[in-house]
């Protein structure tokens, strides 16, 4: 696609709503009253991240759950054509998720990037459910910049220090990372919440899903748990093509800018980082995150 046409695509799509003072993408606009009186089911699996902290990533993990591990029946479909969003739908679908997610048979998984007050209130009332997953915010911040500069669906970033600014004032798409995080963090107390960390699945993938076996009630065998670490590997799923966004339009996703599966290594920020750049973010974390007992690793 040529650029200028390129550009127009971007800027037609990078208005965004404020609900609750939380920027989301104008494609949840239309349907905001029905997301709030979206009806969850007691055996629904909620899927909640903010952006970018391994959504594609833990979503494969619970597919190979569901599906003992086998790997063709995974490959049914790409990712964004599994299992849906609540609140968003990519623009080149003709169905909105939400369509597809109530008319889905149970049980179902259903995926969202809200922050958790404003998540559809039956989600609470049913007792969903939920695997959160958290990455440190500087590989976050790293990702969502180049997840920016990738797709016609958010604004051109300008620059990482233009965007760092952006991030570290919560706007940017689906709001501040400090209030997302320890919303639900504090969000954990009250309901069946299992408080994932990126970092603990890449440096344990099998302890980890362990966890995720345990909160789901489940069992496999350690055979099939091996199987999955394997498939959902960074190296393997960056070559499964149901499961490395490339399958997406070029106009939405264009990975020759770059990859969807980028590097998914905790530290990358320092590739990115300048000396001035991680005092200044250093500062204003340790001010957004003083009293919570929610602390994060960024490295491993
Ligand atoms: S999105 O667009 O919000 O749904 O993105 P999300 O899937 O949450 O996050 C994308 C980042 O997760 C990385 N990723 C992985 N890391 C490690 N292992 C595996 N298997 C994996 N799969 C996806 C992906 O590469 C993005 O991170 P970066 O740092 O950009 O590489």
């Amino acid at each position: 696609m040529a650029q200028a046409e390129k550009m127009e695509k971007k800027s037609s799509l990078m208005n965004v709503l404020e609900i609750d003072g939380v920027p989301l993408p104008v494609i949840s606009k239309e349907i905001w009253a029905r997301v709030c009186h979206f009806q969850a089911r007691p055996d629904d699996l909620i899927l909640a991240t903010y952006p970018k902290s391994g959504t594609t990533w833990i979503h494969e993990i619970l597919d190979m759950i569901h599906n003992v591990g086998d790997v063709e029946k995974c490959q049914r479909a790409t990712s964004t054509d599994r299992h849906p969003f609540i609140e968003l739908t990519f623009t080149h679908k003709e169905k909105l998720d939400l369509d597809w997610a109530i008319e889905m048979p149970s049980p179902r998984m259903l995926k969202t990037h809200l922050p958790s007050h404003l998540i559809p209130p039956s989600i609470w009332k049913q007792n969903c459910k939920i695997i959160y997953v958290a990455r440190n915010p500087k590989d976050c911040l790293v990702s969502f910049y180049h997840f920016h500069r990738m797709t016609s669906m958010l604004p051109d970033p300008q620059s990482l220090e233009k965007f760092l600014e952006k991030f570290m004032a919560g706007n940017v798409v689906c709001g501040s990372w400090y209030d997302h995080v320890k919303g639900w963090w504090a969000a954990k107390d009250k309901h069946q919440i299992l408080y994932l960390f990126y970092e603990d699945v890449k440096k344990n993938p099998k302890r980890e899903i362990h966890k995720m076996l345990e909160f789901l009630g489940k069992t496999l065998s350690e055979e099939v748990i091996d199987k999955i670490v394997y498939h959902t590997s960074f190296d393997v799923m960056k070559q499964n093509p149901m499961a490395n966004q490339t399958a997406l339009p070029s106009h939405i996703f264009d990975h020759s800018i770059s990859n969807f599966m980028r590097k998914g290594m905790p530290g990358d920020w320092k590739n990115h980082f300048t000396v001035a750049m991680n005092e200044t973010f250093d500062k204003h974390y340790k001010k957004m995150m003083a009293g919570t007992t929610l602390t994060f690793c960024t490295e491993i």
